[in-house]
C-alpha cells in the first residue's frame, strides 16, 4: 500500500435471484458482489467476474436493503465510510468462500452482456480492495489472461466446476488506442509472449503499457460517449454511476 489512500469506484454487480443454498438467508435483499475498480470507464466491457476460490467473504448489511459480498477486511473500512448499516461496525449476515460465489449470475451496469457470471481467478489479493474483481478482458491483461487460462485449460474450469456456458466467449472492445486497436489486452499480451496469468512481471509490464496508453491516446467506441476521448469519458461516466446508485467510492 502506497502513502497516498488509492480511491476506487465499487462497481455494484447484482446477484439475480433466485439464489443458490449457501445464500438462500439473503433471500428477500439486494445482494451486490462489489468490485473494486480504477478504470470506470471500461465498464461497458464487463463480460464475467473474478473471485478468489480460496477467499474467504462475507455478506454485509451496507443499508436498510442492500448487501455487499466483499472481504472482511473491505467491510470495516467501508463501515468507516459511512457504508454499512451499523455506523463504524460491519455486521455479516453469513461467511462464504470463493467456490461458493462461482457460477452466481449477475446483472452490472453499463455492461453490453446482459446476465454475466463469477468465475475463478487465482491471482486476486485479499488485502486490496474488495477481493472481488469485475473483467474487463478488452482493456486490463490480467482479466484477459485469466480469461484465457479458463477458455484453453479444462482441467482448470473442471477444479473448480465451471461450466462452459458461464465462461464468456467473445471480448466487448470498450476503447480503441492507435497503437494497441480495440483489444488492446489481448495485443500487448501477444507482444509480450504472456503465456498464463501466473506470469507475473510480464503481466505488470502490460499493465503499465495499456493503463498509460489508454488514459492519454484512447477514444471511447460503445455507450453514450462513444467518441470521446477516454480523459474525458472518464469522470462523466464515474458521475453518472455513482448518480444513479450503482456504483458508490471507496478509498484505502
Ligand atoms: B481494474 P491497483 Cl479494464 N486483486 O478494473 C487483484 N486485482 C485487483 C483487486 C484485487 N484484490 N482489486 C482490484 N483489482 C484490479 C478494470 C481494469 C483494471 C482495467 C484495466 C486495468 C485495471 C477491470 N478489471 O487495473 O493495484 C482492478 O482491475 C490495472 C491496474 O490498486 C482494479 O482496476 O492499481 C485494479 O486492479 C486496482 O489495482
Amino acid at each position: 500500500e502506497g502513502v497516498q489512500p488509492q480511491e476506487y469506484v465499487l462497481i455494484k454487480m447484482e446477484v439475480i435471484p433466485p439464489f443458490p443454498t449457501k445464500l438462500k438467508i439473503l433471500e428477500g435483499r439486494k445482494v451486490y458482489l462489489a468490485a473494486a475498480t480504477l478504470r470506470p470507464e471500461t465498464m461497458y466491457g464487463q463480460t464475467n467476474c473474478w473471485v478468489l476460490p480460496d477467499g474467504v467473504y462475507g455478506a454485509f448489511e451496507i443499508n436498510e436493503t442492500d448487501v455487499f459480498i466483499i472481504t472482511a477486511r473491505a467491510a470495516v473500512n467501508l463501515a468507516y465510510q459511512h457504508l454499512s448499516r451499523v455506523p463504524e461496525k460491519p455486521t455479516c449476515l453469513c461467511e462464504l468462500s470463493g467456490n461458493d460465489l462461482i457460477g452466481l449470475p449477475l446483472k452490472s451496469p453499463l455492461a453490453f452482456n446482459g446476465t454475466i457470471y463469477a468465475l475463478p481467478m487465482l491471482t486476486i489479493l485479499t488485502d486490496k480492495g474488495t477481493g472481488i474483481v469485475t473483467s474487463v478482458p478488452s482493456d486490463s491483461p490480467d482479466d484477459f489472461m485469466a480469461l484465457q487460462d479458463l477458455l484453453a485449460k479444462p482441467a482448470l474450469r473442471d477444479k473448480y466446476g465451471v461450466k462452459d456456458e458461464w465462461v464468456p466467449k467473445d471480448i466487448v472492445p470498450v476503447i480503441h488506442i492507435p497503437e494497441f486497436g480495440l483489444k488492446s489486452a489481448e495485443k500487448v499480451c501477444h507482444d509480450l509472449k504472456i503465456k498464463s496469468q501466473n506470469d507475473r512481471e510480464k503481466l505488470a509490464e502490460a499493465k503499465r503499457m495499456t493503463y498509460l496508453k489508454g488514459f492519454t491516446d484512447g477514444t471511447m467506441i460503445i455507450g453514450e460517449f462513444s467518441g470521446r476521448k477516454v480523459q474525458e469519458a472518464k469522470p462523466l461516466i464515474k458521475h453518472k454511476l455513482l448518480k444513479e446508485g450503482t456504483a458508490v467510492l471507496y478509498s484505502e
